[in-house]
Formats: C-alpha cells, structure tokens, sequence
C-alpha cells in the first residue's frame, strides 16, 4: 500500500525494462523489480512493444490471450485500460468482454453506447478498428487490383456471413471464413474477408474485396467483434 500523500514519480522504472513502475503495477501486472517477469530472456518492455505477453514464456501473444476469460484479448484490455485480471472492471455484474461486444463501456457504468468502427486506407493498404476512440487493432490487408477496384466511401456492415465461396473467371475459393458484407453489387457483393490463398498483404490483390490475413488472432476476432451496422469507412 503507498501512502495517499506519499510523492509517486509516474516515470520511476526501478528494473529499467522499459515499462514504468506505476504502469507494471496499475497496467501490465508484471513484476516492477525483476526487468523479464517471465524468465523468457526477454525484459518486460520489449514484449509489450512487439504484442508478446510479459507473463507467459512461451512466445504467447497479447492477442491470443484472454489472461481473465472475460472475452476480451489482453492486447484490447491494455489498449481500453480495462483490467488484465479481473472480468469485470466496472463492477456492474457485466463482463468486459461482455460489454464490448455489446458496444458498452467497461470501464464505467455508463450507459451510453460506444459506436464500433472499421477504416481501411487504400494507400497504405491497411485496416484498423475502433471502439468509440479506441483502436483495438492495425494490420495490413489487401484490396482490389487496378481493374476490379475497393469501393471508396462509408458503408456498413450489411450482413455478417461465416464462410463464403468465392468463385469467377479464374478463381475458385470455397470455404473461406469471415466474411462482414459491406456492399451489395449487380454481378458481385464487397467483402471484408479472411483470405487463404496468398500471403501478400500489404498490395492490392483481390477482385474488390478487402483481404484480411487468414487467422483468427487477425480476421476472426475482427469478425466477432463487428456487428451488422458497424461503419465501414474506405478511403
Ligand atoms: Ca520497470
Ligand atoms: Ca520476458
Ligand atoms: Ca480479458
Ligand atoms: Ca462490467
């Protein structure tokens, strides 16, 4: 316990492993003396700065982890300053994970609705979301080439489909997983997908949809999280 009057140096890092003392104590739950609280031969801050988990040693990502079981990764609980270890931060019978999903806010009891949304930058050839001024996420993805373009604008999430196949003049793509619906076209609709048959996200490659790396640590939580109504905004 620290004294309510006692000084505290919010940048004090007594391990010197890159993470302040306040931050490893009120944030990441990591040890504040011992700079690799998890013996994996990488210090504390490093892993947080790569996705790693500073706590497990077995090369475990934020995003493949859920350390309290309240449906929210850690990497989405740091991000929102919600707790890594306990489900329900507000204290309102609700589960963190629960109340995101729900588009509500964890953290207070508030009951106003945080609106959920998905950019995509062409340029960059990019997708991030956010709940309400959160961003819960950033990869690279892969859209239309020149001749089949991405439609430009702000749509939204039309209708959320488990697995499509995809399939027209020299493709063919059953089974493919994650797929949020943004626009309905006369010949085909737009997608925002999970794709399995390329590895090159980062440059246009599709037939106008955008392409999502084929992982659920990437495209299916992406998909979980989203709801029909979800902005979509392309630019
Ligand atoms: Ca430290
Ligand atoms: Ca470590
Ligand atoms: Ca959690
Ligand atoms: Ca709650």
């Amino acid at each position: 316990m620290r004294w309510v009057n006692a000084q505290v140096d919010s940048s004090e890092d007594l391990d010197s492993d890159g993470l302040t003392t306040v931050d490893e104590e009120s944030i990441y739950h990591t040890n504040p003396l011992l700079p690799d609280s998890d013996g994996d031969g990488f210090n504390d801050g490093e892993e947080i700065k790569n996705g790693y988990s500073p706590l497990r040693n077995n090369k475990q990502k934020l995003r493949q982890i859920d350390s309290d079981n309240d449906g929210l990764w850690d990497d989405w609980e740091i991000a929102l300053g919600t707790h890594l270890n306990n489900p329900d931060t507000d204290g309102d019978g609700y589960k963190d994970g629960e109340e995101v999903m729900n588009g509500y806010d964890p953290r207070s009891r508030d009951q106003q609705k945080i609106p959920k949304r998905i950019e995509v930058n062409l340029k960059n050839q990019s997708l991030q979301y956010f709940f309400g001024e959160t961003k819960l996420d950033e990869f690279k993805i892969s859209s239309g080439l020149p001749k089949t373009p991405t439609p430009t604008g702000s749509f939204t999430v039309i209708k959320k489909r488990p697995t499509v196949h995809y399939a027209g003049p020299g493709y063919d793509f059953p089974n493919t997983k994650w797929n949020l619906m943004f626009k309905e076209g006369r010949r085909y609709n737009f997608y925002v997908h999970g794709a399995y048959w390329h590895n090159d996200f980062g440059k246009p490659k599709s037939h106008g949809c955008v392409n999502v790396p084929y992982k659920y640590e990437v495209m299916g939580r992406l998909y979980d999280w989203a709801d029909v109504g979800t902005e979509v905004k392309i630019n």
